[in-house]
């Protein structure tokens, strides 16, 4: 592929063109898609664009039969402007992690139909009448199958894509595809794990309410240092592919069907990161809570049920990640004929017990971390957000950050899920008693 000043050696190229309402539907007609799926005229099908993450465009097109999705990269950050350009290789990413998930975890992602590497683009399944699960949050709605299917989906990608589920050969060429996601890598490094913790522009927080609580981690030195010793995890520890931005964004869920979407920040790093994502953003959700409490719901109970999703996600994670190495994988790590001399493969189970309580802890600490960048980063969650009146708002920022940094300084000494939830439980206690 020739590099061009809107593409990549991966995707974009002359010919590409930001995808609007009219322009997507020539961007459809000639492909299979568009008699199987959606159906009827181009000219008669209805284009919707809903993009409301950070980044791309995102299009519904539905016609007479049904309709399908189109996500396209933009050559700079949508949240931002023109003024911070953005490779369009993301695309590619997205679509060879989504390639990969599919294998892994075939029921948990939308089904893709067609990557277009000149546009930047991906066509794929339209999840309707899923919502993403952030709203669904907001909204105080329970998902039953969440914490199971969340924790099938990372049990899955990640034993799967690492030294134990794939042999060595393998996941060292997958590695090496994934390391020039070097951008969107870069922005994972600067905006959870660096901008936080010092002066900058790109920081934005509730204000005055915030001002000191601000100013007093960026003077606080052991928690620097926590988030640094993360941030060089994230740079390092090349355990499995990670989705790379595992938020209640990056979900589309119904009460009985969860998917998951968006993992165009996917490369190479350690396991906790997306756990603790998935973990950082319940949290978030819990915390916000009170400022969407009502006359007609108090949600004190809704409040229990997201860290009932919280504790079962990971031990329904733990379970799972365990019995596929239990199985074997065919990776290269921990080959089964070593241990034959391991009677009742106690030697073994102890050592995985052992790994677990690890990605435990590593879990925890980027749970804290990427709670922390939500409340005084760039790029802020809803369910705070949108919490209007803002003394109320920057109280429930301030419990949620005092869990953060516990979170991210202390985690080795928290001894299970349960505990966690104690802490953020009494962190909602003391300010009602
Ligand atoms: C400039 S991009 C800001 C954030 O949006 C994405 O969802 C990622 O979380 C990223 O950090
Ligand atoms: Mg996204």
């Amino acid at each position: 592929m020739v590099k061009t000043q809107a593409g990549s050696r991966f995707v974009g190229g002359a010919d590409y063109a930001a995808l609007n309402e009219h322009s997507v539907r020539d961007f459809l007609s000639p492909l299979p898609v568009a008699a199987s799926l959606i159906g009827g005229e181009p000219s008669v099908w209805t284009v919707r664009e809903v993009g409301d993450g950070n980044l791309n465009l995102v299009f519904i097109v539905k016609g007479t039969k049904g309709g399908v999705v189109v996500k396209q990269a933009l050559p700079y950050v949508r949240m931002v402007g023109e003024s911070w350009p953005l490779p369009l290789d993301r695309a590619y990413f997205e679509h060879e992690a989504l390639k990969i998930q599919t294998l892994a975890a075939p029921n948990l992602v939308p089904k893709i139909f067609h990557f277009d590497t000149m546009q930047a683009a991906i066509v794929m399944e339209l999840l309707e009448p899923h919502l993403i699960l952030r709203k669904g949050l907001i909204k105080g709605l329970r998902y039953p199958k969440l914490a199971e299917d969340m924790a099938a989906f990372c049990a899955q990608t990640l034993f799967r894509t690492s030294d134990l589920g794939s042999p060595a050969s393998e996941k060292r060429e997958r590695q090496a595809r994934f390391s020039h996601n070097i951008t969107l890598s870069k922005i994972t490094e600067d905006l959870v794990f660096t901008d936080p913790y010092r002066v900058s522009d790109m920081n934005r927080w509730t204000t005055p309410q915030l001002d000191k609580v601000a100013a007093a981690i960026r003077d606080d030195a052991p928690l620097k240092l926590a988030a640094q010793e993360l941030k060089w995890m994230f740079l390092t520890r090349g355990e499995a592919l990670l989705h790379g931005d595992l938020h209640t964004g990056s979900i589309m869920a119904t009460i009985g069907d969860t998917r998951v979407i968006d993992p165009e920040f996917a490369v190479y790093g350690p396991m906790g990161f997306d756990l603790g994502a998935f973990m950082a953003n319940l949290l978030l959700a819990y915390f916000a809570q009170a400022g969407h409490a009502s006359k007609e719901d108090d949600r004190v109970a809704y409040r229990g049920w997201i860290l009932d999703t919280l504790e079962a996600f990971w031990l329904g994670f733990e379970t799972r990640f365990l019995a596929l190495w239990q199985q074997g994988g065919a990776g290269d790590a921990f080959l089964p004929a070593l241990f034959a001399d391991d009677v009742g493969g106690v030697a073994m189970d102890a050592y995985r017990a052992m790994v677990m309580t690890q990605m435990f802890h590593d879990a925890v600490g980027f749970t804290g971390a990427k709670m922390t960048r939500r409340i005084l980063g760039l790029a802020h969650v809803e369910d705070l957000e949108s919490i209007v009146d803002p003394d109320q708002r920057a109280a429930c920022e301030k419990r949620a950050l005092r869990m953060a940094r516990t979170l991210m300084v202390g985690r080795k000494a928290i001894p299970s899920i349960h505990a966690l939830r104690e802490m953020a439980e009494a962190l909602v206690m003391e300010h009602i008693a």
